[in-house]
C-alpha cells in the first residue's frame, strides 16, 4: 500500500485534507473533506506541478501525461487530473470517496509532488460548449490548492 496526503490551503479561507490510498497496480482511492466553500459543485483536479510559490496559479495546467482534451473522470479522451466535481453542502463543507485510475502514486505518472486544486465554479466536464471547457473546464478561479506528499503506509 503507497498512501499520500494534501493539506488544502488557501487566501479565500478554504481548508481541507485528501488522502489518497493505492494497492499495487491497482486504482487509487481519494478520500477527503474540505470546508469554507460555497454550496454547490466546485471543479476538483490534479495539476501538474508541486509549486505554490505563487499561491495555486503556479501549479501548472490540468496534469495530462497523455495529451489529451479536457473530460469527465470516467470519459476515455480527459486529462489524468480530473477527478471532476466535488459537491458542497449548505453548510460550506464537503466529504467525498473517489476511485480513479489514472492517478497512481508510483512509476512515471505518478501524483506524488503534483497539486490538488479546488475551484470557485462548477467543472462542466468538457461539454459545457465554453472556450475553456476543453482544457479547465471552465471551474473559475483556484481557491484551494496544496502538493501531494507520500505519507507512512
Ligand atoms: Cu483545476
Ligand atoms: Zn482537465
Amino acid at each position: 500500500m503507497v498512501k499520500a496526503v494534501v493539506v488544502l490551503g488557501s487566501s479565500a479561507g478554504v481548508t481541507g485534507t485528501v488522502f489518497f490510498n493505492q494497492e499495487g497496480d491497482g486504482p487509487t482511492t481519494v478520500t477527503g473533506n474540505v470546508s469554507g466553500l460555497k454550496s454547490g459543485l466546485h471543479g476538483f483536479h490534479v495539476h501538474a506541478l508541486g509549486d505554490t510559490t505563487n499561491g495555486c496559479m503556479s501549479t501548472g495546467p490540468h496534469f495530462n501525461p497523455g495529451s489529451k482534451e479536457h473530460g469527465a473522470p470516467e470519459d476515455e479522451n480527459r486529462h489524468a487530473g480530473d477527478l471532476g466535481n466535488v459537491n458542497v453542502a449548505d453548510d460550506g463543507t464537503a466529504t467525498f470517496t473517489i476511485t480513479d485510475n489514472q492517478i497512481p502514486l508510483t512509476g512515471p505518472n505518478s501524483i506524488v509532488g503534483r497539486a490538488v486544486v479546488v475551484h470557485a465554479d462548477p467543472d462542466d466536464l468538457g461539454k459545457g460548449g465554453h472556450e475553456l471547457s476543453k482544457s479547465t473546464g471552465n471551474a473559475g478561479g483556484r481557491v484551494a490548492c496544496g502538493i501531494i506528499g507520500l505519507t507512512a503506509a
